[in-house]
């Protein structure tokens, strides 16, 4: 997967070089470009925000130096000057790879998109050719987003309800999410069916050695060697965790069986005898 960060923090993105995104660029499994955009900037100050149309407060992000950077990040797939028809279908580059079949996707993150979850994670793993538009400021200059629009499949994306200061730390969120969901980043590709929100349902509680631990013991039944009996421990407190703390994500789930009803019912009810 090809993935482009645009902003004019770059260095913010250094702290994907390590661990397993990291390692990631490294073997080649992931192709990682960030770019400056005041390199896409020709005054002497190297401007990238001007003041809003309407008034108001803050500053805008002006289209050109966007436009010039996205047009790069095009560019790169010999894409710039092809047909429609060779756009939406990959241009043949001659001795390049061919380009991604279809366009490629431009994550904007904003407060103002939807919010990012793991299922659009996985959507996004997908893809051959991702970029983040990482906005500082009240944002992007509306008109380039619109123009965007021709040449990418645009999705504004937010990670949350809160604001951060811009989408630095959003889409290195995002880049993780959706990078160790391609195969060869992770080491070992079961840790990723047991996980919180792989299926709707959080996490099971962990423990490992000692057994006895200031007075805590490991939960008798992790210890019995009863493989069919954990599984069902470990779903049992994957549907009362869920129920306790993320109720709402409890209303999404569909695969329920007459057991696990009976888990969240008695949980429900206040009865947490089948814990122990
Ligand atoms: Cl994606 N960007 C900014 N600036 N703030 C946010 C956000 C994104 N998601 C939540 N807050």
């Amino acid at each position: 997967m090809k993935i482009d960060v645009v902003s004019i923090f770059p260095e913010y993105l250094a702290g994907l070089q390590l661990s397993l995104i990291g390692k990631a660029v490294d073997q080649g499994v992931l192709d990682l470009n960030v770019h400056d955009l005041r390199d896409f900037t020709f005054d002497r100050h190297n401007t990238v925000d001007d003041s809003p149309y309407g008034g108001g407060a803050g500053m805008v992000m002006k289209a050109e130096p966007w436009a010039l950077a996205l047009e790069h990040i095009l560019g790169g797939e010999s894409l710039v000057g092809a047909t429609s028809v060779e756009r939406t279908v990959g241009a043949d580059t001659g001795d390049e790879e061919p380009a991604a079949a279809g366009r490629p996707i431009l994550i904007v993150p904003s407060p103002a998109g939807p919010v990012f979850n793991q299922r659009i994670a996985e959507e996004l793993s997908d893809a051959d050719h991702l970029v983040f538009a990482c906005g500082r400021y009240e944002g992007i200059d509306q008109r380039v987003i619109d123009w965007s629009g021709e040449h990418f499949d645009l999705r504004p994306m937010s990670i949350g309800d809160y604001v951060l200061n811009g989408g630095e730390v959003a889409s290195m969120v995002m880049i993780e999410a959706v990078s160790r969901l391609i195969p060869g980043v992770i080491g070992n590709p079961e840790s990723l069916t047991e996980e919180s929100h792989e299926d709707g349902l959080l996490e099971y509680p962990i423990y490992t050695k000692p057994a006895s631990w200031r007075d805590r013991d490991v939960p008798e039944i992790l210890l019995s060697g009863n493989h069919g009996a954990i599984a069902r421990w470990r779903r049992d407190r994957r549907l009362e965790r869920t129920a306790e703390v993320r109720p709402d994500l409890l209303a999404g789930l569909n695969g329920l069986d007459k057991h696990d009803r009976a888990v969240l019912e008695r949980f429900e009810s206040g009865d947490d005898s089948v814990k122990e």
